[in-house]
């Protein structure tokens, strides 16, 4: 079976988002910078070391997890905001509706919200991971027609091979219905230096591979965007304080869900009004601010 579609980074978001369209997922060759995949495997490997195994078949038990990725490594932005991650997902996830309000067609659009974040490292002797879709949290419908809730990055922290793990995927699964069973037959193994990334759509089935016959660890580095009307499924308010969101630019804070978007979903009372929760990271005039509610009326 052929493998997965391959570009280097030097191709265009619309080559990018071409191919998603197509088999749902691909890989972007040399996607990290080399700055950036050292800072991972400094900031990560050393936590990853310290962290349990999964308890059972899904997470694993012989893989070890580390969450909330931002609060760990400062070097997660530059995967959120990798333009041939984030910039489809906006494709994809951002579509507008136009609604009434009173008297106006408002046309609104959801935005991004980083879902989870997560270090994936299989050690030898890990089994597969159930075949499954990452939109499966937000009991999402398929075929999805066109309106996709997340889409996921799995960046390689070290080299995947078919032997390690390396993630296996279904290209084309993500326009199947509901009633369609994965097999393990239709699933082709993720095959990638490290510093290359994994790219699917949150309907596309893929697994976590075997690592049963290597005796080294396969260690990833994934992320996911969601669109803003779904919940995030890593609880980010729980996961970091709000000096810790503070400390990053506001394109992230935004993006970890310190926002309100142009639907209004996650607004916080301030001074009586609907607000913005970015304005609690900062130190803005709030007596001047628009509640909101402003953009409907
Ligand atoms: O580790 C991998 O390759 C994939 C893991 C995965 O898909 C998941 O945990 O949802
Ligand atoms: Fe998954």
């Amino acid at each position: 079976m052929a493998g997965l579609c391959r570009l280097s980074n030097d191709a265009t978001i619309s080559d990018v988002i071409s191919v998603l369209e197509l088999d749902g997922g691909l890989i972007v060759e040399n996607f990290l910078s080399h700055v950036t995949l050292a800072g991972l495997r400094h900031d990560l490997m050393p936590l990853l070391e310290r962290q349990a195994v999964g308890r059972d078949d899904f997470a694993g038990t012989k893989t070890r997890r580390l969450s909330a990725l931002f609060a760990h490594t400062r070097h997660a932005a530059a995967i959120a905001t990798h333009p041939l991650f984030l910039k489809p997902a906006e494709h994809f996830l951002c579509q507008p509706r136009e609604v009434w309000v009173g008297e106006d067609r408002v046309t609104l659009a959801a935005d991004l919200r980083i879902g989870v974040t997560q270090a994936i490292q299989l050690a030898p002797g890990q089994g597969r991971q159930p075949l499954h879709r990452d939109d499966t949290a937000f009991m999402w419908k398929h075929p999805t027609n066109g309106r996709e809730g997340r889409l996921q990055v799995i960046c390689a922290v070290s080299d995947f091979t078919a032997e390690n793990g390396g993630t296996l995927v279904i290209p084309g699964s993500h326009l199947w219905d509901d009633d369609r069973k994965p097999e393990m037959s239709e699933a082709i193994p993720t095959v990638m230096k490290a510093g290359s990334a994994l790219i699917f759509l949150g309907s596309t089935f893929h697994a976590g591979g075997t690592n049963s016959t290597t005796n080294e660890y396969r260690t990833a580095a994934g992320m996911a965007l969601d669109v803003s009307n779904v919940r995030q499924e890593e609880n980010m308010y729980l996961s970091m304080s709000s000096d810790q969101v503070a400390s990053y630019p506001e394109q992230i804070q935004r993006l970890l869900g310190w926002t309100a978007g142009t639907n209004h979903m996650g607004w916080v009372e301030i001074d009586g009004q609907m607000m913005d929760p970015i304005h609690l990271l900062g130190d803005a005039d709030r007596s001047k601010l628009k509640g909101v509610g402003a953009a409907r009326h």
